[in-house]
């Protein structure tokens, strides 16, 4: 079989990050870089080494050379790129959160399966060593059941009224901003570890910074940190800057998650609590090799990730030994891994089970962002 193609839609934060994946796997090679503005495809496939690029994004959907289509681009053009791409029979990979709208989304999970097509979401908190280490604790029932479920996903990198970027502007991020963009990641992250399901919720949102000075020119998720332009223009606030969700989920458990992008000295910081009848388990982002097991009855622990310690079922999610510190970007080749595997293997024709979000999971984090926004607007509980 010939080496899979991939064209990668998107060059901004995430889209390099997904470029490095794809040639990390041997098997698989990124052949086409497209990009909205043409002296932003130009210089983004020059740092990456690729010659093939264009403007033009319909020219590589099409394409009948290419296997493979990687969903990189701001929010509002997940589902138009996703639904061409399936329909000209790619297989797809986007990005989080699926589409702008929870009818895009339905709309998607039909095209993915009437196309037979593998359409996977970038959920890639769910392919660290120990957030699956976690997972099968609760699958083992070492956990016991489980009870409470806390958290938080913070950072800072809109932190100032200068800070700016298309994620302030729901014509191309969506209705929410930190529930669709980090709440999202967090909400899938929690099912996907202990099983449990969200069945009702009730949300709280600010935005302590209403008004903000946009930057004349284009920036990129995190880079407004470093920029020393003074030409802004100032543009009111439409979404949240922060949001707390107190949880009910089907079962026992009961759990809040606060999400926030203003949060000083917080750069990406992912916290995830669970815990069980028997026993707990914290692990964050920042420090991804790293787990926290805590006990009642004896001392707690600090788990570190080890291919010779973790679960034996998830030891494959290890790539280096123990002390090797793997993080964010492996957790993005495992994902990839996995979604090119079961491409390669003809998963679907041969019904084979996926180890890899799908749209059908994309669209289950709408439904929960629907909900969350919901209740906010209406300063009530509301069933999922
Ligand atoms: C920006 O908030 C962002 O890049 C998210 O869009 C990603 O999904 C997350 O991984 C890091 O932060």
């Amino acid at each position: 079989m010939h080496k899979l193609r991939t064209a990668v839609i998107g060059a901004g934060f995430i889209g390099p990050a997904h470029v490095e994946a794809v040639r990390r796997l041997g098997f698989a090679e990124v052949v086409a870089l497209a990009e909205v503005l043409p002296e932003v495809a130009k210089a983004k496939a020059e740092q990456l080494g690729l010659t093939r690029y264009t403007s033009n994004i319909d020219e590589v959907l099409t394409d009948p050379d290419i296997d493979i289509v990687h969903v990189c681009t701001p929010n509002h053009l997940h589902y138009p790129v996703a639904k061409k791409a399936l329909e000209a029979g790619k297989h797809v990979l986007c990005e989080k959160p699926l589409a702008m709208t929870s009818a895009e989304g339905e709309d998607l999970v039909k095209t993915a399966r009437a196309a037979k097509k593998v359409a996977a979401v970038h959920f890639n908190n769910r392919c660290y060593p120990l957030t699956r280490h976690m997972r099968a604790l609760v699958e083992t029932g070492e956990l016991g059941e489980i009870i409470v479920c806390n958290g938080v996903y913070l950072q800072d990198w809109l932190f100032f009224p200068t800070d700016y970027n298309w994620r302030l502007e729901p014509e191309f991020s969506g209705e929410t901003r930190v529930v669709g963009d980090l709440g999202s990641h967090w909400l899938d992250l929690c099912e996907f570890i202990t099983g449990c399901r969200v069945k009702e919720l009730c949300a709280d949102f600010a935005t302590f910074i209403p008004v903000r000075q946009k930057p004349k020119k284009q920036v990129e998720a995190f880079a407004g940190k470093i920029l020393t332009s003074d030409d802004y223009e100032l543009v009111p606030v439409k979404t949240e800057d922060y949001a707390a969700i107190m949880l009910r989920f089907d079962g026992k458990a009961r759990g809040n998650v606060t999400i926030s992008n203003v949060t000083a000295g917080r750069k990406n910081y992912l916290n995830i609590e669970i815990y069980g009848t028997k026993k707990a388990v914290g692990w964050n982002s920042e420090n991804p090799n790293e787990l926290w097991i805590g006990r009642r009855e004896a001392n707690n622990e600090i788990l570190i990730k080890d291919p010779s310690l973790i679960h034996a079922s998830v030891r494959h999610f290890c790539d280096l030994p123990g002390g090797h510190a793997e993080g964010f970007d492996t957790a993005i080749k495992q994902t990839v891994r996995r979604v090119y595997a079961y491409i390669a293997a003809d998963g679907i024709a041969k019904g084979l089970p996926v180890d890899f979000a799908t749209f059908e999971d994309g669209l289950r984090e709408l439904r929960l962002c629907d909900a969350i926004v919901k209740s906010a607007r209406e300063n009530r509980w509301v069933q999922v």
